[in-house]
């Protein structure tokens, strides 16, 4: 009698286990594919273009709140160094976004995040003409100085990873 109860007490004890061990399975499934689906979400909003990452935002911002934003992604705002790069994200995304570039720390002297000077012949027809004391860049077909404040979107920029 003790015996039979001994094993019944058993076999309940492994069933427990066994239901356990199945609702973690899920758990950890449902986790995988969360993860895959976040990662598959992220990869598909940068886009390839030579050795870098770009990202285009679906939101407007500030100028520094966009660069924050790209901070906060490990990235930094688009640097145009190339013609190839200027066409490039002047088809892509929204007309006009913010770029890695200002006068904020001398005005007139214009510089990207990293430093260095822009190509002068990357600047639209008449710009930048500081009209209403503009001190951040933006895309806007070529180079544009922009009131920091305005609201755009922007692109983000990362090197590919190796
Ligand atoms: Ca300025
Ligand atoms: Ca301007």
């Amino acid at each position: 009698m003790i015996n039979s109860q001994e094993e019944k007490n058993k076999e309940d004890l492994l069933q427990n286990i066994q239901s356990v061990e199945e609702n973690i399975s899920a758990r950890i499934a449902e986790q995988i594919k969360n993860l895959w689906q976040f990662g598959s979400e992220e990869n598909s909003s940068w886009k390839r273009f030579g050795s870098k990452l770009y990202y285009f935002s679906q939101t407007s911002n500030t100028w520094e709140k966009a660069r924050e934003q790209c901070v906060a992604m490990g990235a930094t705002l688009a640097m145009v160094k190339t013609d190839e790069q200027m066409a490039f994200l002047a088809n892509e995304g929204t007309p006009k976004h913010w770029l890695g570039l200002s006068d904020i720390s001398t005005e007139g002297t214009w510089k990207w995040l990293d430093g260095s000077i822009p190509d002068k012949r990357l600047w639209a027809p008449g710009e930048p003409n500081n009209e209403g004391e503009e001190d951040c860049g933006e895309i806007n077909g070529r180079l544009n100085d922009l009131q920091c404040d305005r609201l755009r979107p922007w692109v983000c920029e990362k090197s590919i990873a190796i």
